[in-house]
């Protein structure tokens, strides 16, 4: 028996290959075939930088599908199918939205993988055919040990960093997240010994943990800090504010070779920070101030995310989260359109206010593009909010800018690694921004799915 695993893209460049020069492992797609017994054959491709050959002989395709990839994965299963080939789906969106998904393959996984596979691959091998829906527990997260196959990812050209996992899912509830949907407002860390000991299986320096809040459980995240100390590896994540409260995590977390991480600023207004139900991050609100002095002080390296377009702000205050962010001098910055993921809070309440555009679909829409504004804000319209953040982008990644960035002692020229860090990453994520924007989702040209 053969599997075929799938990771999709966003979309396509008309009709030639888009490649995404700042592509990642993609871990789901490694465990799954961890996962899977030694006697299957395996394949993997990855529609960000290469073509998939619909006609090479293979008995099961199983897609990851996220919200951002799902008119696409519908395009490749769409392939499959015609030919016959059974088609698998999971991952963020089919559980998010199964009713939709469903339509467009012949089996699906609600939650991880690791809770079915076995009874997926057995079902296969036996009956030739699988159950419509497997339902698992979201989190489990590997638990046993199993290893990705990180065999399969050789000579794909993704960055020269190793992603893991810790733990699943973030205890708090904001109403744009997605992952507070999955994981039911759960957390799930796995044995510290597991995580240490797939490490050791591999060689390289620098790590991603990919964890949605790597210290949603504090004194779960210290024992894993305590553990990496002595395997001398530098690592990213990402991680709540909240951390910052905590001394001894800090700490240790610099102590084990911690280089910075993702943190969810989001808003720097507390109006709009309750609005979302942003708990972590509106406790003794004084615009940051705080937070950014203490992470300068551990000599962290902050990739700050913002979400914009919330009810109460304006294209100037997206003005003013531009200009905070630059005097802050983080190292890398996101500035995300607030996306309504099927499902969440931030979903039904623009659906009940009549607020959704593109039908309520962005993410199957033939005229909806990446970075465009998918519902109508409260305090701008829905065209001021993509030119705005596109503006807010531009500025962020000019020359200028990023010279100016790197001048902050503490942190961008600590040291000439963190320096090279600097150097590397932002003329990439800045190139990559620019190629996304604006992109339609699935094939340009195509206007059916179905
Ligand atoms: C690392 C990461 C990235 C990396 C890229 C990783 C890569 N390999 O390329 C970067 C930073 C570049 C990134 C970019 C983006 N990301 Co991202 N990312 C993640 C993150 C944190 C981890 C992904 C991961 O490796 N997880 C570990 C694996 C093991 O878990 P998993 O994917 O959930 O898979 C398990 C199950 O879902 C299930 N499963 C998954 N697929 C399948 C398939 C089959 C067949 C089966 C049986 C089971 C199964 O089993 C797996 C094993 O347990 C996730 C959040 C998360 N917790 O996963 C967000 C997440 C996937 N990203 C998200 C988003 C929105 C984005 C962006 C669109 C952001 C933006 N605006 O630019 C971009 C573009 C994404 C794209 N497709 O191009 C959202 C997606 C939301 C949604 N509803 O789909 C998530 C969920 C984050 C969030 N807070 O909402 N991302
Ligand atoms: S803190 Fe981050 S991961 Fe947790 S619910 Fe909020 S946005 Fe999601």
């Amino acid at each position: 028996m053969k599997v075929t695993l799938i990771k999709p893209n966003i979309g396509r460049m008309e009709h030639s290959l888009y490649v995404d020069e700042g592509r990642m492992e993609p871990l789901q797609l490694g465990v799954i075939a961890g996962l899977t017994p030694p006697h299957v054959e395996v394949a993997l491709y990855d529609d960000r930088m290469e073509q998939i050959p619909y006609d090479d002989k293979t008995d099961l395709v199983a897609i990851t599908v996220e919200t951002f990839t799902a008119r696409r994965a519908y395009e490749i299963a769409k392939e499959f199918r015609e030919r016959k080939i059974p088609v698998i789906m999971g991952g963020f969106h089919p559980t998010l939205i199964p009713q939709e998904v469903q339509e467009h393959c012949d089996s699906m996984v609600l939650g991880d993988a690791e809770g079915v596979w076995s009874e997926i691959i057995s079902d296969f091998e036996k009956e030739k055919k699988l159950k419509p829906i497997y339902k698992s527990r979201p989190g489990i997260g590997q638990l046993g040990g199993y290893i990705p196959r990180r065999d399969l990812f050789r000579g794909k050209g993704y960055l020269p960093i190793t992603l893991t996992q810790f733990g699943r899912g973030c205890r708090y509830s904001c109403n744009f997240c997605a992952i507070s949907v999955f994981f039911e407002k759960n957390y799930f860390a796995r044995p510290v010994n597991e995580v240490v000991a797939e490490i050791e299986k591999q060689k390289r320096r620098y790590l991603f943990f990919v964890d949605d809040n790597i210290v949603a459980h504090k004194e779960e995240a210290k024992k894993l800090f305590r553990a990496l100390i002595p395997l001398k590896k530098k690592w990213v994540s990402q991680g709540s504010i909240d951390m910052l409260e905590d001394e001894e995590l800090m700490e240790l977390m610099v102590k084990s070779g911690c280089l910075g991480n993702v943190i969810g600023l989001e808003s720097i207004n507390p109006y709009d920070l309750r609005e979302m139900k942003k708990t972590p991050n509106i406790k003794k609100f004084d615009h940051y101030a705080t937070q950014v002095r203490l992470l300068r002080n551990y000599g962290l390296q902050t990739w700050a995310a913002f979400t914009i377009g919330h009810d109460w702000e304006t294209p100037a205050d997206v003005e003013k989260t531009l200009n905070f962010a630059l005097e802050s001098k983080f190292t890398f910055a996101a500035y995300n359109i607030l996306m309504p993921y099927p499902n969440t809070a931030l979903y039904k309440k623009l659906e009940e206010e009549n607020r959704l555009l593109y039908d309520g679909k962005w993410w199957l829409h033939p005229e909806y593009r990446f970075n465009h504004a998918s519902f109508k804000p409260k305090s701008m319209s829905a065209d001021q909010l993509t030119e705005a953040v596109y503006q807010v982008r531009k500025i962020w990644n000019s020359n200028l800018s990023i010279l100016k960035r790197f001048m902050e002692p503490r942190t961008n020229m600590r040291t000439l690694e963190r320096a090279l860090i600097y150097w590397t990453y932002n003329p990439l994520f800045k190139k990559e921004t620019f190629k996304k924007h604006g992109m339609y989702f699935g094939l340009a040209n195509n206007k059916s799915i179905n």
